[in-house]
């Protein structure tokens, strides 16, 4: 056991001096690692392969200046990014990010995280993720359609529905997924429908993608309820963020019985205790693109914090839908104290290591990304088959088809953190089920 332990612990130290100043990538790679000692121990033919150190480096990564002209005539340099991280179980997948905060780090967190994801979902997805630095907030739709021109003029040569297929993530919806589509359609002369996904629902999308990864996430805390004869019948319930993914949350928890008494965007968060009203969210964020503090001027019974932190607010079950590291140690703490019985992740590792072990170590039921949000991506891997077989499923259909996916990644998590010694731990699950169905086709492929 100490060999196996001195083994991954060098590797990671391998990992850190490779990929200077990347935290957000050490710690995506730590929390894996610290999962497959058991798993090494067992089956060492992956260490003979050197398995872990070939998926820690990605397979390509590309990056690239994104210029563009602005409303006043003025010329803007971004920075694009697409890390192709792994393509064992199929072509790269993984979604594009347009933040500030993006860097080269952020990327390879979210692509290291994506093989593990898309391998738990089962389907024939390899792992990969992009993005920009460039900042959509206050950014005219001409000015957003000149960017994601520029941005496809340079990435298109890398995609293609068998090479590498992106969708949407932070600042990514179906209207840059439109431009986007546009201008590889335009640059190649082909009307490739499964290169991207995400897409409009009269131009190829799925129906259910959008609600993909909020309705998701809400299934597989709803199967963790269960696993402790519980259900979201009459639980408060907070989700932060307001975007895509927290939206479809909110939806999907009200018609389970839940009640959700706050959300927020990256000012503040709104308190209502009778419940957050899903239309006015739909109307403020995805109509209007308006702030959440305006929500209190349609709803004067309900409070907005400004700055604040969100975790404050009790709720038996927390949802966290906006990005990395929003909830930390003493947020954990709060929440515990307050009666948090269930966590589940629809963001990507929003949750620091330190809240993580007050989650565990208090017996919380905690759904970590990788296996909670996996709902979207599973959905764009269903929104492939249709393209393939230019097909068109009802939503009841895909609906039922996206939560047995969640009930079935849920019972694959589950099953091998008993099989591994650690009853109830879904990190430890959803890591090694992930790492064992890459690393298999890796080992048959040989040294490449
Ligand atoms: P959106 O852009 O639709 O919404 C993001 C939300 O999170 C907004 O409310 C935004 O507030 C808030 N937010 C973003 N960055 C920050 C930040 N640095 N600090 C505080 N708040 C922030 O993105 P999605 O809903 O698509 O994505 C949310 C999370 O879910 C991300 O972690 C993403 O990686 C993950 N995810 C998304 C999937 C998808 O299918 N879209 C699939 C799986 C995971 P503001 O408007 O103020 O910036
Ligand atoms: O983090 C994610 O899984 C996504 N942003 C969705 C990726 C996808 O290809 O649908």
């Amino acid at each position: 056991m100490t060999q196996v332990v001195d083994q991954v612990e060098h590797i990671y130290e391998e990992v850190i001096r490779r990929n200077p100043g990347e935290l957000e990538f050490h710690q995506a790679v730590k929390e894996v690692l610290e999962s497959l000692v058991p798993v090494l121990e067992r089956h060492p033919h992956y260490a003979e392969h050197r398995i872990i150190e070939r998926i820690c480096e990605p397979e390509r990564q590309v990056i690239f200046r994104v210029p563009w002209v602005d409303d006043s005539g003025r010329v803007q340099i971004n920075r694009g990014f697409r890390v192709q991280f792994n393509s064992a179980l199929g072509p790269y997948k993984g979604g594009l990010r347009f933040h500030p905060s993006v860097y080269l780090g952020i990327i390879k967190f979210l692509g290291f995280e994506q093989i593990f994801k898309n391998a738990v979902t089962g389907m024939p997805i390899g792992g990969g993720k992009g993005g920009s630095d460039f900042d959509p907030k206050g950014r005219s739709d001409g000015e957003v359609m000149r960017f994601c021109q520029s941005f496809m003029t340079e990435l298109h040569r890398h995609l293609g529905e068998y090479t590498d297929v992106p969708a949407g993530d932070i600042g990514v919806g179906a209207r840059e997924i439109g431009f986007l589509f546009g201008q590889y359609k335009r640059l190649t002369n082909r009307y490739e429908s499964a290169v991207l996904t995400g897409k409009g629902t009269t131009w190829g999308g799925a129906l259910v993608r959008k609600e993909a990864t909020g309705y998701g996430v809400t299934f597989f805390i709803d199967e963790m309820l269960k696993a402790r004869n519980n259900s979201f019948e009459g639980k408060d319930c907070v989700v932060s963020g307001s975007g895509n993914v927290a939206i479809y949350a909110v939806e999907k928890i009200h018609e389970l019985g839940g009640k959700v008494v706050a959300c927020s965007d990256s000012d503040g968060y709104i308190y209502h205790k009778a419940g957050i009203n899903l239309e006015t969210l739909k109307q403020l964020k995805e109509t209007e693109r308006r702030r959440i503090r305006d929500y209190v001027e349609i709803h004067s019974d309900a409070k907005y914090h400004h700055g604040g932190n969100i975790w404050d607010v009790p709720c038996v079950v927390a949802v966290p839908c906006a990005t990395q590291n929003e909830l930390d140690g003493d947020s954990a703490k709060t929440l515990v104290k307050n009666g948090c019985i269930a966590v589940g992740e629809g963001a990507n590792m929003p949750t620091t290591p330190e809240g993580i072990k007050v989650f565990q170590d208090a017996k919380v039921s905690y759904g970590p990304g990788k296996a909670a949000n996996a709902g979207g991506v599973a959905t764009s891997a269903l929104e492939m088959q249709q393209n393939a077989s230019r097909d068109a499923w009802s939503f009841e259909f895909t609906e039922r088809k996206l939560r047995e996916i969640m009930r079935d990644i849920h019972q694959a998590c589950f099953e091998t953190a008993e099989d591994y010694g650690k009853p109830g731990d879904y990190v430890v699950g959803a890591n090694i089920v992930g790492f064992t169905r890459v690393a298999e086709p890796m080992v048959a492929f040989g040294v490449v």
